[in-house]
């Protein structure tokens, strides 16, 4: 165990430094329940669960679910130095769009579609020219509140962001500990192993609400060529 491992609250010493550099410099965009933007802080502050607690650090964030040619999803897990949900498998991408003007436009969720391609580089090594932000299909919105360890956790309105493109992957270890592609028996194994508590098999918590509510049936809509019928930009999914 290392020995900043037990560091008392409050005290950060223990994170790792390139997380704590992200932690201070990327400014979230804070939000109403509507998605009205509202303001902007640290990410460090908007990930502290005292504050969330007390209503007001709710931000904006993307989830990014990419596929391949055969219809298999890239899931990652996240490295063991992430500051919230270490070690835990999710969907393709995840991150926040910054409180700057590229990130911060409306229409069409250009800006949030802006971040996600700049995260996917940044996370795992994919170039912009292999995730076109045109390519990206925003599908709908949802609002999630999940505690991390100790004083961290998340309190989001998550755009979903479908993308099926065959990828050049060179995975960042500060954010990336394993990457892999799974079809849908494969995914539903993976899930029914982190239900039953196996070992070393987490899945993070907005992304087996995304898969319990919503993921398999436009992941149908995918394969169908139906995608576009279940766009639903208007409804923000309360989870
Ligand atoms: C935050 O993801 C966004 C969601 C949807 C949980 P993250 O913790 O991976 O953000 P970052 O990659 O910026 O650390
Ligand atoms: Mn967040």
């Amino acid at each position: 165990l290392h020995p900043l491992s037990s560091a008392p609250m409050g005290d950060d010493s223990g994170m790792d430094a390139v997380q704590r550099r992200l932690m201070f410099e990327d400014e979230c965009i804070l939000v109403d329940e509507n998605d009205k933007v509202v303001g902007h802080d640290t990410k460090y502050n908007c990930h502290l669960m005292e504050k969330i607690e007390k209503g007001n650090m709710l931000h904006r964030a993307f989830s990014v679910f990419l596929f391949n040619s055969k219809y298999e999803l890239l899931l990652q897990q996240r490295s063991a130095t992430k500051v919230t949900f270490p070690l835990v498998w999710t969907n393709t991408c995840c991150s926040h769009p910054l409180y700057r003007e590229s990130e911060l436009i409306d229409e069409n969720a250009l800006g949030v579609r802006n971040a996600a391609q700049r995260k996917l580089l940044d996370e795992l090594g994919i170039p912009g020219a292999d995730v076109p932000v045109d390519e990206f299909t925003p599908l709908g919105r949802i609002l999630y509140k999940a505690a991390s360890d100790g004083k961290w956790g998340e309190h989001e309105l998550d755009y979903l962001l479908f993308m099926v493109r065959d990828v050049g992957l060179n995975p960042n270890p500060d954010e990336v500990k394993d990457v892999k592609y799974v079809n849908r028996e494969e995914l539903k194994e993976l899930v029914r192993k982190a239900d039953a508590g196996e070992e070393g098999v987490k899945l993070s918590p907005w992304f087996k609400l995304i898969v319990d509510n919503l993921l398999f049936q436009w992941w149908d809509g995918l394969q169908k060529g139906t995608l576009t019928e279940a766009i639903d930009m208007k409804t923000i999914h309360k989870l």
